[in-house]
């Protein structure tokens, strides 16, 4: 059996104990005791980066013009372009991108792209359609 004294020694160490036990919880750093991020929070910075500008434009080719014949974008743009052909077939070149889409005949058409590198950028018709095909030119402009 404990001694009197002896119960009171360890209920005086137990009492100590529990004011002792919050204090040292306490002076534990910040950093531990919040919690991880959540999955979210750490993807955030991702998801923005991969969010480029878009320019979506309707572009019309007619003979022997393009409307408009001006396109204007800021670098890494990602351009959509819908396209209508009237009158005849025609196609959309860029070869600076890489980029030939036919356009037939009162039909639409589609293409994307990213607009990476600045300069200006002639597209013609790349489809032989009548006496003004050598003038049916634009110009993309991509600015920094
Ligand atoms: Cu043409």
């Amino acid at each position: 059996m404990w001694s009197p004294s002896l119960l009171r020694l360890f209920c005086a160490s137990v009492v100590l104990a529990c004011f002792l036990v919050p204090v040292v919880a306490d002076g534990q750093p910040p950093a531990e005791k919040k919690p991880p991020p959540a999955q979210g929070e750490a993807a955030q910075p991702e998801q923005e980066q991969a969010e480029a500008p878009v320019k979506q434009i309707k572009l019309t080719a007619q003979n022997w013009k393009w409307t408009p014949n001006v396109v204007r974008v800021k670098l890494g743009t990602r351009l959509v372009i819908d396209f209508q052909s009237w009158d005849a077939s025609h196609s959309f070149e860029l070869k600076a991108f890489g980029i030939d889409v036919p356009l037939p005949q009162d039909k639409t058409a589609h293409v994307e792209f990213v607009a990476d590198k600045v300069g200006k950028f002639k597209w013609r018709c790349g489809r032989p359609c009548g006496d003004g095909c050598p003038k049916m030119v634009g110009k993309l402009i991509v600015e920094e």
